[in-house]
């Protein structure tokens, strides 16, 4: 299955180029870290690109967080992107009819689709989400992870919904990476990849605000992650790139465990 697969001979199996790019960019890296960078001004944001950018294999945004939102902050992030060799994803959700989404994703302030590599989709609309999405880009080096499964308490992702889910992201291969969840994902296709939120060392949750943690060891080990999305842990650490370092080899260090297991 795709889960004692190397990344190495995944990545020849990828059905969408930026698929591809991404699993070479891990084993070159030797990283299945995602950094969520969670802040709220374009200096911290550059900063986080640029100090834990050589140990990720994938940079995670909110960019309308951003207070300082400009054009410029992209030139850098992209450049940020090249120099340090990761992808961009911005996690958008979007979730609403094609037509909107299409919009949403190549016009506004954020002009998303000119920038970032991928994007993240709940399937709660149905297809024409993907279609929607998919309408908006001129040629395919675009893709999307659907969000299958939330990693929040009280989450309303049931099994039907995982499971119905999962065939929309198999009608999209030239599209769709992978999908967001926190099991083990019936990911036929090696080609695509699991991608897990909701991971810490130090913690098991964020208190009244619903985040729920499992260990680097856990969701690659157990959980079926193939890359895992690291926030607060690294972001709010005493010293970000020692976090950074620290969660990319315990990730790693799962990820080859598994695969020789
Ligand atoms: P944290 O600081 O490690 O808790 O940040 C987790 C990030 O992952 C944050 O940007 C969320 O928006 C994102 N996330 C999540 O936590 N859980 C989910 O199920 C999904 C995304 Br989908």
């Amino acid at each position: 299955s795709r889960l004692s697969l190397p990344f190495s001979v995944r990545a020849d199996q990828a059905t969408n180029p930026v698929a591809a790019k991404l699993l070479k960019i891990m084993v070159a890296k030797q990283s299945n870290l995602c950094v969520a960078a969670d802040v709220t001004s374009a200096s911290k944001l550059i900063a986080l690109a640029e100090t834990v950018g050589p140990y990720v294999c994938l940079f995670k945004t909110h960019i309308d967080i951003v207070e300082d939102f400009s054009a410029q902050l992209i030139q850098q992030l992209l450049a940020a992107a090249q120099k340090h060799n990761f992808l961009l994803i911005e996690d958008r959700k979007f979730a609403d009819i094609g037509h909107t989404v299409s919009l949403q994703y190549s016009h506004g302030t954020y002009k998303i689709c000119s920038w970032a590599d991928l994007v993240t989709v709940h399937p709660v609309p149905g297809e024409g989400v993907i279609t929607g999405l998919k309408s908006a880009v001129a040629d395919l080096h675009r893709g999307c992870f659907i969000v299958v499964e939330m990693s929040s308490a009280g989450n309303l992702t049931t099994p039907s919904y995982i499971s119905s889910s999962m065939e929309i992201c198999k009608k999209h291969p030239d599209f769709v990476v992978g999908v967001v969840c926190q099991t083990p994902s019936t990911l036929n296709n090696p080609g695509l990849l699991q991608l897990t939120p909701g991971v810490s060392l130090d913690c098991q949750n964020d208190g009244e605000l619903g985040q729920q943690y499992n260990s680097p060891e856990d969701v690659i080990m157990l959980r079926g992650a193939d890359i895992a999305v690291v926030g607060r842990g690294i972001v709010q650490a005493a010293d970000p790139v020692q976090a950074a370092q620290e969660y990319r080899t315990k990730l790693w260090a799962a990820y080859e465990k598994r695969v020789s297991s």
